[in-house]
């Protein structure tokens, strides 16, 4: 009897740790809400007459303001995109991003990524300003989109977001004035593909983990369909 009580125990037990588990792995890779890109008019292009697709995402100091809801979800303090970190364009489109930048920041690592690139023209805009890239003592996040490793048109666009000062004015939101970039880039055929942040603004692993490597903070996809 006392064999059947322990095995009983133990199936019990791994059982409740199963389905612990595959609830936190489920939650781990449901999806968050979709963005899609909004598509007004067309653009001429070098590529011809392309319909022209707007999409306007934001950078916060914490997870206040995203897809985790006003309580910030189960990291508040983490930095991060949103208002979602999924992110759908369409195919042979001009996309135009907008990226509200709300955070403050420092010195990169890797003066690559002070750098534009990828971009149309290989430029962004930083409150209306047209540059090629921004000085690496001045950077806040990094959006870098890279292509999977599959057979779909491969891309790599990155472009600097600057440093909130830290004397900018604060907002009703309580957030600081942010510096508004935007870019534009022509999309081909449909595919996925993953953007994150370089700059190393979260935990661990030299600023390289937490926040970082997590869809729904500084990481997310982007699919063009
Ligand atoms: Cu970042």
């Amino acid at each position: 009897m006392r064999m059947w009580a322990g095995v009983t125990a133990s199936v019990i037990g791994g059982a409740a740790v199963a389905t612990l588990l595959g609830t936190s792995l489920s939650l781990a890779a449901s999806s968050p809400p979709q963005l899609r890109a909004s598509v007004h008019g067309v653009a001429q292009t070098s590529s011809g007459t392309l319909p022209h697709a707007y999409l306007t995402i934001a950078t916060y100091p914490d997870s206040l303001a995203g897809e985790h809801g006003a309580n910030g979800g189960a990291h508040p303090d983490w930095v991060s995109y949103g208002p979602s970190t999924n992110l759908e364009v369409p195919a042979h489109a001009l996309v135009t991003m907008t990226i509200d930048q709300y955070d403050t920041g420092g010195t990169i690592d890797n003066s690559y990524f002070a750098g534009v690139h990828g971009t149309l023209g290989g430029t962004e805009t930083v409150n209306g300003k047209t540059i090629t890239g921004i000085s690496a003592d001045d950077v806040g996040h990094t959006f870098t989109l890279h292509m999977f490793p599959a057979d779909q048109p491969g891309v790599f666009i990155s472009v600097p977001l600057p440093a909130v000062s830290a004397s900018a004015p604060s907002l009703a939101n309580g957030y600081p004035k942010p510096n508004v970039v935007t870019f534009s880039f022509i999309t081909a055929g449909p595919g996925r593909y993953v953007w994150n942040c370089e700059y190393p603004c979260g935990s661990q692993y030299a600023g390289f983990g937490g926040p970082m490597s997590t869809q729904g903070y500084m990481a997310g996809t982007l699919t063009v369909g």
